[in-house]
């Protein structure tokens, strides 16, 4: 303990040391070169609290998935996995030249400028390092292949192999493998060699890495790396674990130890791909910049002459808060049509069952009097001066059941369970122009920030746009949740949405909607998936094989076909996640976590779309490919596949 401490002082001194030899004078430096760019990356601490920027990189397209500074020409290069397009573009986001690398795989993940416009990058089917020279007008050229694959015998599968490359100045290269494992290796400078294990499977390491998405050197220093991770376990101060954390990890090549790590904004990019760190010439302040898919940019900045030692960020900067797993099963009102076959499990949730058919016209009632009941909170018995939250109705034999709270919503075939008040109301305005009308987070107990106020109108107040605009650029927290009057034109920013309730003025709206809920119909909700560690799934197609991979139609019928039956037999599968690119299919029983993911469309299904699909029966399987050109389909595919090379040499 006491000597990771007198490490850790050492090490923040001797940067103190290097910086303060620079003695940056405030005017504007003169561009430095790879090597001598005069600064080593400060202890965490220093970054501060804040951001001072968030943003979407929108100058590359999509898939942003690393990300290098050029000190030579003080640009940024930036690789998108989508196409195999670098794009150039001056801090924050002004494209200057994109280059085609024409690499054979399109997957880039990972770029590190190595001076004199020569640049190292990686892809990751197969784990491949490449250099070449992106030159002023567009052109590339000087391509090497440095190695392509690992040694054999090292695992890495498909879609795991390299997310980030560094160039490391007159010595070797780095790389860093995704997953199973998440490893560091290192590779000679000249083509030709093989990569070398530099770690173990950073699982077994004691941060329990899972999943790295990127890495990139920090300015001068020779003996550090730093790691975007995407998954890892984490131990807070006082012992907490946290699981599934996101983070940049600073990593010492000599000692072979993880010192340091930093969360903060990290914490909530959809998938963090990429960094990089490089001295202001006009501030000299240090500059993190950190990217993810599609094209999230967050940027912190630390003053060089800062103090401040390893180690040191508070625990809720280094540390991502838990994510808050929705316990509540059914938060559909009446007019959202209420969750159909379903009911709160009676066993283990408070209730009445205040109408039966035991004297039809006498014990029964309707649905609106169901409804009312609840509102009355009618209950009998002990139960008497509970409240009521949820009501259930069967249509058929016009019974109904009051509940308060909902514990464990299952199937059930003759019922429909309703919320009264839908609590946490969650709409984006892509789904919903007018949001939550008549409804606020409660401002006492959220954090939150007045935005916009009607004091000078046309100064300080805005548009619901440019409250929405706010809320996505916000820094001084994570805005989740924006609220706007539209008479006074004002504009709230909430970080979580606490005691949500009735305002007379605003309207409130989610950036992404935590539990989108939408079937086939309503087209899903693209890039989201079910947290697969907490929701119990079985993975029904996968891109091992082509047999083994199925049509969006078959995995949708794979839910329809699927039941839990560890569960119960009438635990049917709710939920169905499809990746298009991989043909890769997931089942799931309810749906908690629910999260960004590049890769899938996520849907709901319900039993009466199960019975549906079931009584339509297995959609056909399309044609097996490649089979000699010998019938009309077979000619078919011949002149498309020369037609495609045509237009391919005509572009070329
Ligand atoms: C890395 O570890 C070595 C050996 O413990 C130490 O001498 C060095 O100062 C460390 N480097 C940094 C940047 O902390
Ligand atoms: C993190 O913890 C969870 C729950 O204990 C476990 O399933 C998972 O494998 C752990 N991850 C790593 C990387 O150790
Ligand atoms: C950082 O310090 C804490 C004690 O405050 C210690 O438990 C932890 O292991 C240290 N982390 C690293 C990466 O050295
Ligand atoms: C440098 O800092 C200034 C002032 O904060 C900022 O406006 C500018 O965009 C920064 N430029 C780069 C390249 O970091
Ligand atoms: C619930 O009862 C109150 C008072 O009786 C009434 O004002 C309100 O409209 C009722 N709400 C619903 C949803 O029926
Ligand atoms: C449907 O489920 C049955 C029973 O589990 C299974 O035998 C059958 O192969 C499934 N059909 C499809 C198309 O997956
Ligand atoms: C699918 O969702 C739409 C829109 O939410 C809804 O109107 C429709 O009834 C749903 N379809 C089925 C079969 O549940
Ligand atoms: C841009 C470019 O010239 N790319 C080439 C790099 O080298 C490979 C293999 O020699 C070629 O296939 C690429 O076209």
């Amino acid at each position: 303990m006491v000597a990771r401490t007198e490490r850790s002082r050492r090490g923040s001194r001797a940067t103190v040391a290097i910086v303060a030899a620079m003695s940056f004078a405030g005017a504007r430096a003169a561009p430095t070169s790879i090597g001598s760019e005069g600064f080593t990356v400060p202890p965490f601490k220093c970054f501060g609290t804040s951001a001072v920027l968030k943003y979407d990189m929108t100058v590359v397209a999509s898939d942003l998935s690393g990300i290098t500074w050029n000190p030579e020409t003080e640009t940024l290069f930036a690789v998108n996995n989508g196409d195999r397009i670098i794009y150039e573009l001056t801090y924050p986001n002004t494209l200057v030249k994109s280059y085609d690398v024409a690499t054979t795989s399109a997957d880039l993940e990972g770029i590190s400028a190595m001076g004199t416009r020569k640049f190292a990058f990686t892809t990751e089917n197969p784990a491949t390092v490449y250099t070449a020279t992106l030159n002023a007008d567009g052109t590339v050229t000087n391509n090497v292949t440095i190695k392509a694959g690992l040694p054999s015998g090292s695992a890495a599968g498909n879609n795991l192999g390299f997310e980030g490359v560094v160039y490391m100045p007159g010595d070797k290269f780095y790389t860093v493998q995704e997953a199973n494992p998440s490893k560091i290796w290192s590779h000679p400078l000249t083509a030709g060699g093989d990569y070398t294990a530099l770690t173990g499977d950073l699982k077994l390491a004691f941060p329990q890495i899972a999943s790295v998405g990127g890495m990139t050197r920090g300015g001068d220093a020779t003996d550090e790396l730093f790691l975007v991770v995407k998954n890892y376990n984490a131990t807070g101060r006082g012992g907490e674990v946290y699981n599934g954390q996101k983070s940049i990890w600073r990593y010492n090549i000599t000692s072979g130890t993880f010192t340091e790590r930093f969360g903060g904004e990290v914490c909530t990019m959809g998938q963090p791909e990429g960094l990089t760190f490089w001295k202001n010439a006009t501030s000299g302040k240090i500059m993190m910049l950190v990217v993810g898919e599609t094209n999230e940019a967050r940027v912190y900045q630390a003053d060089p002459t800062c103090t401040d030692a390893l180690n040191t960020t508070s625990e809720l900067m280094s540390t991502c808060a838990k994510v808050k797993v929705s316990e509540s099963n059914c938060e559909r009102t009446k007019a959202e049509g209420g969750c159909p076959w379903t009911r709160c499990d009676k066993d283990l949730t408070t209730h009445t069952k205040i109408c039966t058919d035991d004297t039809p016209g006498v014990t029964d009632c309707t649905e609106a009097e169901c409804m009312q009941k609840c509102n009355s909170s009618a209950f009998s018995g002990s139960n008497v001066g509970q409240t009521c939250t949820h009501w259930a109705y069967d249509v058929a034999e016009k019974e109904c059941y009051i509940f308060a709270g909902c514990t464990n919503a299952k199937f059930d075939l003759d019922y429909t369970t309703y919320t009264m008040q839908d609590k946490t109301c969650e709409r984006t305005i892509e789904d919903y122009p007018l949001g939550c009308e008549q409804r606020r987070c409660d401002k006492d107990i959220s954090t939150h920030n007045k935005i916009c106020t009607d004091d000078t109108p046309g100064t300080t107040d805005c548009t619901l746009a440019e409250c929405k605009a706010k809320c996505q650029q916000h820094t001084d927290f994570t805005c989740t949740t924006y609220a706007y009057d539209v008479a006074e034109k004002e504009c709230y920013l909430f970080e979580t949405c606490e005691n949500e309730k009735h305002d007379d003025d605003y309207s409130t709206y989610v950036l992404i909607d935590p539990t989108c809920g939408k079937n086939k119909t309503a087209g899903g909700c693209n890039q989201r998936r079910c947290d697969k560690d907490l929701t119990t799934h079985e993975k029904v197609c996968v891109d091992d094989t082509p047999a083994q991979q199925c049509s969006e139609a078959m995995c949708e019928y794979k839910c329809a076909n699927h039941t839990f039956t560890s569960i119960n037999s009438e635990a049917y599968c709710t939920h169905w996640a499809y990746d298009v690119a991989d043909k890769e299919c997931y089942v799931f029983y309810g749906c908690t976590g629910e999260k960004y993911d590049d890769d899938y469309t996520l849907y709901t299904q319900s039993y009466g779309e199960r019975l549906a699909l079931r009584a339509a029966g297995a959609p056909t399987p399309p044609p097996p490919p490649a089979t000699p050109p010998k019938s009309a389909a077979g000619l078919h595919r011949l002149f498309v596949t020369a037609f495609i090379a045509l237009a391919a040499l005509l572009v070329a």
